[in-house]
Parts: structure tokens; C-alpha cells; sequence
């Protein structure tokens, strides 16, 4: 298929596309295709979820504004429906693989199972023409040392000659899937300059902001960059914390200062950096960087965000020593697991890291989080009898708190405060022993 036809194929909305992976990313993609008019097939593992999405439920949980309607719609209109199977793929004009690139915990090295997975199924079903494009987040490199070898191997096709090869990485959030996709900026990454026009044209069928064609290194340094820098931002805001706490000032009132400086975005320190991107993207970003390159930031940003939730066990063994408790003795509520406020996603939550310590350490420790169903429930009932609180995600609920009500339900009044939740002097007048990070 020449290049001019995929594009009046995908003009005019005929190209049949194939979705591999039905997860955050890829379903509200696929579903956004087909409401544009594309016969769209999603691929998913699990018959489960096929079978769901197939009857018009949205399998993904939290809240995603418009997307349980999106799901049903689509797959009711019939442009939508989910397989196991890869044999859709033979057919597919555009073939879409959006599937996770976790980080292994101990050697900070992308681990590309599901992608190498979908890599090989598709490329055993590749017809020539077909544009591919790689949503998922990938160390820079890797489309032309992992991606592009292994589709031409499985295939026996060539990139760039017989099919088109592009790097199109997501830039979704949870909570607003949809709104992002719609209205992010992405860069669409070409293995050739044609690969990268004929992903805008598509791509401009769904997406209001801007789509900018590049090479495929500058896509994927791209996005593991912009994630790498915020962690970084974040790392400065909580080194800035303990600086504070150390010298005795309240950084809160310091970093509202200093951002009044042009030019100054000071992030928010906090009880740790969770979640499916910024944890992980950094060791992305240097994962394939070779002798000539000496990563000092990053690790060190990276460093500095991981020992967040150690500090507030530190502080809440402090804050209770304070009170009389040895932390031994305690019962420690922790308010808030998931890894975001308002957020029932607990992927890489810096609570599971303090929970853990806090009951090495012999305090016995419950839990409660109004999103996260293993933990919600009345907080007045939940906290009756602790000798500390512990926040350390930023929920609304926690905001609306009446620190005077919660007194009465929590034996020795004590508060470690890891968002900012509570200010200090309000705490401290109300008679509770304080402790926050940054105060
Ligand atoms: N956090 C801080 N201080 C901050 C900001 C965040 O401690 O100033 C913590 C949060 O509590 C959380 C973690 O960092 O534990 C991550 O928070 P996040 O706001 O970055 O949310 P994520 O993980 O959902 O990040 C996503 C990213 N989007 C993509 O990868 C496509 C990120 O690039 C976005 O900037 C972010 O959403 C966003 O702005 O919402």
C-alpha cells in the first residue's frame, strides 16, 4: 500500500484500525477512534475484559468523565469491538500498541514483557502498508534497537519500505483520559518523515492540540524528559523541606515567597511521589545512555523522592515520643493510600512504603482512604483510639476535616501531616502535638 493511499484511507476514515492493549491508555484511544467514524478493533489479553467491554462496560476503575458512556456507545454503534485475537491485525490499516513499560524495581532497567508480547503477535500478523504506532512511554532508543528489529524479524517486512513505523507517546491522566487525548499536544514521532505524517493525519481526526512530526529519539526523549523533569522539580521541593524543618522555618510560607519571583514554579513537597509515570519515566529517560554519560540528577532526584515516606515515619516516631508513646506501642491511622488526591489509582503509593516500616517498627497501623475500597469507611470509627494520625494524601475529605471533631475520636492528639493538609499553628492551637513535612 503506498503511502498516498494509507493517507486517503485514513482522510476519509475507512482505514481499520487495530488497538493492542485496552488498558487507560489504549481503550479510551481506541473508543475516541471509533467515535470519529474508524472501524476499530481492541486487543486485549484478557477474555474477561473482552467479554465486558463487548457488552459496553468500561472495565477501567476510578472516575473517568465521559468514558462508561464513550464504551457503550461505540461498541452499541458496532465501530467498536474487543478480542483476544490477533488475526484482526492482518487486515489493520493503523495498528496502535499501548502497553505498559514497567521499570524492575532493583535494576532500574525497563522491563518490555507485554511489549515485546504485542510486538511479536503483531509483527506474525503484519500486512505491508500498515502504519505501526507505539503509544507507550519507552526509553530513547528503543524504537530503533528493540521496535524496529523485532517487527522486521517477526514480519519480514521492512520499516520505512513496507510499513510505516511511529512513536506517538501518551500523555494521559487518570481521572481525564478522554480530556487528554482530545486536548494534549503530542509529538508523533516518524522512523521516516512520511511515517510522521501519515500518524498526524490521523491522530487530527481526534486530537485538538497541537501534532508536532519528529524523529523517533526526539519523541521518546520527549516524554520520559517532561516526566523526568517534574520528578526533579518535585525532589527540589522536598530537599527545600527538610531544609526547612531543620532550620526551623515553615517552607510553605517560603515557596509561596519565592514563587512570587518571576520565573519561580516551586512544586509541592510532599510524603513521597507515586504513581504509574513520574516513579518510573526518569530511569526511563537514561536507561539506554551509554559510558559517555554520567546520570547524576536523576538518580539523585529519584533518591531524594523515595526517602519521602521514610521521613514521615521519622516524624511520626518523633511526634509520638513527644506525646509518651514509643512508636511499639502505638496505633498509627494513615489517612490516604492511594498515590493522588481524589484518586482511587494506588500504583507505586508511598503509603504502602510507610505502612510497612511503621509496622516493622511494631505500631499497629490502620488504613483509610475514601477512594480505595479496602479502606474506606467512617473515618471517626477508623481513627478511634490511635495515638497518631498520619496524612499523606491530600483528599478533599481530609481538607474538610474539623481538626476539633477528629480530637475527640483520637486518643493522644497527635498529627503528622505529609500534604499540607492541616496547617500547623491551626493544629497546635487546637492543643494537638504537630509534625508536617516542610514545618
Ligand atoms: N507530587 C508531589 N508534588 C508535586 C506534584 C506531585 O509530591 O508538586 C506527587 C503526587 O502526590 C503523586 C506523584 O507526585 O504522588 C505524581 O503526581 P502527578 O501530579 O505527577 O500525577 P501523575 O503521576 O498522574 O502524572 C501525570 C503525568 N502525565 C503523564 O505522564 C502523561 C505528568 O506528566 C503530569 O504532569 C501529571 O499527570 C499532571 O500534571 O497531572
Amino acid at each position: 500500500m503506498k503511502h498516498a493511499n494509507l493517507k486517503h484511507r485514513i482522510q476519509s476514515k475507512e482505514a481499520r484500525v487495530v488497538v493492542i492493549g485496552l488498558g487507560y491508555v489504549g481503550l479510551p484511544v481506541a473508543c475516541l477512534f471509533a467515535e470519529a467514524g474508524f472501524p476499530v478493533v481492541g486487543i486485549r489479553r484478557s477474555q474477561e475484559k473482552v467479554d465486558m467491554i463487548n457488552r459496553g462496560e468500561c472495565p477501567i476503575e476510578g472516575k473517568e468523565p465521559g468514558l462508561p458512556e464513550l464504551v457503550a456507545r461505540v461498541v452499541s454503534e458496532g465501530n467498536f469491538v474487543a478480542t483476544t485475537d490477533y488475526e484482526p491485525c492482518r487486515r489493520a490499516e493503523v495498528a496502535l500498541i499501548a502497553v505498559e513499560t514497567p521499570v524492575d524495581p532493583s535494576s532500574r532497567k525497563p522491563r518490555y514483557k507485554a511489549l515485546r508480547g504485542a510486538l511479536t503477535d503483531l509483527g506474525e500478523h503484519l500486512s505491508p502498508g500498515t502504519l505501526v504506532i507505539i503509544e507507550s512511554t519507552i526509553a530513547p532508543g528503543t524504537m530503533r534497537g528493540l521496535v524496529q528489529p523485532l517487527l522486521e524479524e517477526t514480519s519480514g517486512l521492512r520499516a520505512g519500505e513496507d510499513f510505516f513505523l511511529v512513536n506517538c507517546p501518551e500523555r494521559v491522566m487518570p481521572g481525564k483520559l478522554l480530556h487528554n487525548i482530545r486536548h494534549m499536544h503530542r509529538v508523533v514521532g516518524g522512523m521516516t518523515p512520511e511515517a510522521a505524517q501519515a500518524a498526524v493525519a490521523f491522530y487530527d481526526h481526534v486530537v485538538e492540540g497541537d501534532l508536532d512530526p519528529v524523529d523517533c529519539l526526539t519523541a521518546e526523549l520527549v516524554k520520559t524528559m517532561e516526566n523526568a523533569y517534574r520528578d526533579v522539580q518535585i525532589a527540589f521541593a522536598n530537599e527545600m523541606a527538610l531544609l526547612c524543618e531543620d532550620l526551623g522555618a515553615d517552607v510553605w510560607q517560603v515557596r509561596e515567597l519565592v514563587n512570587k519571583s518571576p520565573y519561580r514554579a516551586m512544586h509541592l513537597p510532599g510524603a513521597g511521589v507515586g504513581g504509574h509515570c513520574i516513579p518510573k519515566d526518569p530511569w526511563l529517560l537514561i536507561a539506554n545512555a551509554g559510558d559517555g554519560f554520567q546520570p547524576r540528577l536523576i538518580p539523585t532526584a529519584r533518591a531524594v523522592n523515595d526517602g519521602m515516606p521514610h521521613h514521615m515515619v521519622d516524624l511520626t516516631v518523633e511526634a509520638l515520643e513527644e506525646a509518651g508513646v514509643s512508636i511499639d506501642e502505638a496505633k498509627v491511622a494513615v489517612l490516604g493510600y492511594a498515590y493522588l488526591e481524589n484518586s482511587d489509582d494506588t500504583r507505586n503509593s508511598p503509603s504502602a512504603v510507610l505502612v510497612e516500616e511503621l509496622r516493622e517498627l511494631g505500631a499497629e497501623v490502620v488504613i483509610h482512604d475514601p477512594y480505595v475500597a479496602d479502606y474506606q469507611g467512617d473515618l471517626q470509627e477508623r481513627v478511634q483510639g490511635c495515638d497518631a494520625l498520619v496524612v499523606m494524601v491530600a483528599h478533599d475529605d481530609y481538607r474538610a476535616l474539623d481538626l476539633a471533631d477528629l480530637q475527640a475520636a483520637v486518643g493522644h492528639a497527635t498529627i503528622v501531616d505529609g500534604r499540607h493538609v492541616f496547617p500547623a499553628s491551626q493544629a497546635r492551637a487546637a492543643g494537638w502535638t504537630y509534625r508536617g513535612v516542610g514545618t
